[in-house]
Formats: structure tokens, C-alpha cells, sequence
């Protein structure tokens, strides 16, 4: 009778669990139990060597078990079989331990050269994109008219400079920000990633991609190319606080020339918002000059 309570309430534990988490699990309609569709040339690679050592060991799975248990029963304890003591087989453990010796080697040294690959320099002709993290979000920063980057010194963080952009750095005076990650299909996209505050990680299933972003450090060897179009999303993968679970941004792979399209919008809208900026500074200025009750000028030229 005590059996049978603590077998009724460890099943109802284990069914109220299971069927708790599956509410909760995210809903997926495909590859149900497999990894989710890779979507980058890179992820690709690595679901090959992942799909051969998945495979590979199943098969030596099937293979050693359905002789053990051929043996088991073939050999079962039987009135009158004697038991025969055997001293084991020199040859023959020189040979099924050399087998995997080799295939360990080979996946070592496949394995290798992949990471190696997959940590190259990033190509020259890349989408640079500047992806800061903070508590708790993501700010993306691309290069705007000149093609270029500003520079970042992570010691210039600040509300006003959520960047770091070093002031002198004239390269940065055009950048555009976006709260999304848009990027281009089949071109190489190379991320710069740093962080605000605390540790966070650019974590993509679909690319196969994790990446710590370490406050005061520049990660720079980030770099992928999507190979189709669609939305994904960029999730912090370390919990980095209380507003941790929420701290996700929208990636959208489109199409190269809808990229470049939405990539001069938003030139443009800088250089709009630039010339409202340089012309509100002008009108602060005259203003001051000619009423000498108003503010005081901020130019250098009429500081005390
Ligand atoms: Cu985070």
C-alpha cells in the first residue's frame, strides 16, 4: 500500500512537470527534435560534423548492443553448459582500440580546421555592424555615407554616447543606429560586439552562433553569412539580470537590394536629422547674440 502512494505521487510529480514545461516550451511546428533550420554557411558546416558524430555513434550504438545482447542470450546459463574462462584476444584489441583511435584523430583534426575557419578574418567586402549590449536590450550601429565605422573607445560609454564614439573620430558622425538587425543575404555580415554594463551573448540558433559580449572589451572576430532571407532573433543567452528573459531584438535577413534600400532611408534620415540639428544650434546662437538677456552663447570664442 505504501508503495503504490509513493508510485502515484512520483508519476503525478513527473506528469505534472513534463506536461508544465510543454506549456511553456516555445511552440515549434518543425524539426521538432532536432536542431532548429541552419541559416548560415558557417551553421551549415557545423551541422555536418555534428550529423556524422550523431550518426556515427548511433550506429556503433546498434551495432555493440545488438552483439552484447546476441551474445547474452546466446550464451544464457543453461543446464549442463560449462562456463569457458577466456584470457581475451591481443589482436583483436589492438584492433577495436585502433579503429576509434583513428576516427578520434580524424574528427579532431576535421574539427579543428572548422573552428579555425569559422574564427577566420572576416572578409573585406562584409556589412560591418557595431551590436552593443546593455540591461537589457540591444543597440545596432551601421556605417553611414563614408563607408565607415566611427571609432569606439569602451571608456566613452554614456547616456548621451550609448556607442562610445570617440569624439575626435569624424568617421563617426554619420553612423546610423537600429534597434533591428538587418542584414543581407549571402554576404558576409562581420558583428563588432561589446557590451554596456555586465556580460551578455549574442546567441542565434539558426546561425549556430554564441558569443559572450565582455563589458570594456572589443569582440571583433564575429562573422557569418546568411544564405536565405527571413526573421530570427538575437536573444541574450546569459542571465545578466531581473529583465534577462526579455532582453531579445528582431533579425531580419532581406534581400541585398532591399538592404541597400533600407540602408539609404536611413542615411538619408541622419543627414536630415544632422541638418535640423547644426540649423536648431544656429538659431540658439543668433538668438543669443541679439538678446543679451537670453542664454548665454556656448561658442568658446565668449566664455568668460
Ligand atoms: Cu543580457
Amino acid at each position: 500500500m505504501k508503495h503504490r502512494l509513493a508510485y502515484l505521487v512520483f508519476w503525478s510529480v513527473v506528469i505534472f512537470l513534463a506536461a508544465g514545461f510543454d506549456v511553456m516550451a516555445e511552440v515549434r511546428e518543425r524539426n521538432l527534435y532536432w536542431a532548429p533550420e541552419a541559416a548560415t554557411v558557417g551553421a551549415k558546416k557545423v551541422d555536418t560534423l555534428l550529423n556524422f558524430i550523431f550518426y556515427l555513434t548511433a550506429a556503433v550504438f546498434v551495432l555493440t548492443q545488438s552483439v552484447y545482447i546476441y551474445y547474452l542470450v546466446k550464451y544464457r546459463r543453461r543446464p549442463g553448459s560449462k562456463a569457458y574462462y577466456s584470457h581475451g584476444n591481443n589482436k583483436l584489441e589492438i584492433i577495436w582500440t585502433a579503429i576509434p583511435t583513428a576516427i578520434f584523430l580524424g574528427l579532431v583534426i576535421y574539427s579543428n580546421r572548422l573552428w579555425a575557419e569559422l574564427h577566420s578574418p572576416a572578409p573585406e567586402d562584409s556589412v560591418r555592424v557595431d551590436v552593443v549590449s546593455y540591461q537589457f536590450g540591444w543597440d545596432m550601429r551601421y556605417a553611414g555615407a563614408d563607408g565607415r565605422l566611427g571609432e569606439v573607445d569602451v571608456h566613452s560609454y554614456s547616456v548621451d554616447n550609448k556607442f562610445g564614439l570617440v569624439p575626435d573620430d569624424a568617421a563617426g558622425d554619420d553612423d546610423f543606429s537600429s534597434t533591428e538587425l538587418v542584414i543581407p543575404v549571402n554576404r558576409p555580415v562581420h558583428i563588432y560586439l561589446h557590451s554596456r554594463d555586465v556580460i551578455h551573448s549574442f546567441y542565434v540558433p539558426q546561425f549556430r552562433l554564441y558569443q559572450a559580449a565582455v563589458p570594456g572589451r572589443t569582440i571583433a572576430w564575429v562573422w557569418f553569412e546568411p544564405t536565405r532571407t527571413g526573421n530570427f532573433e538575437l536573444a541574450c543567452s546569459q542571465i545578466c539580470g531581473s529583465g534577462h528573459y526579455n532582453m531579445k531584438a528582431p533579425i531580419r535577413v532581406v534581400s541585398q537590394e532591399e538592404f541597400a534600400k533600407w540602408q539609404a532611408g536611413k542615411i538619408a534620415a541622419k543627414a536630415e536629422e544632422a541638418k535640423a540639428a547644426a540649423a536648431a544650434r544656429a538659431l540658439r546662437t543668433s538668438t543669443a547674440a541679439s538678446d543679451p538677456s537670453g542664454p548665454a552663447p556656448r561658442n568658446k570664442e565668449n566664455k568668460l
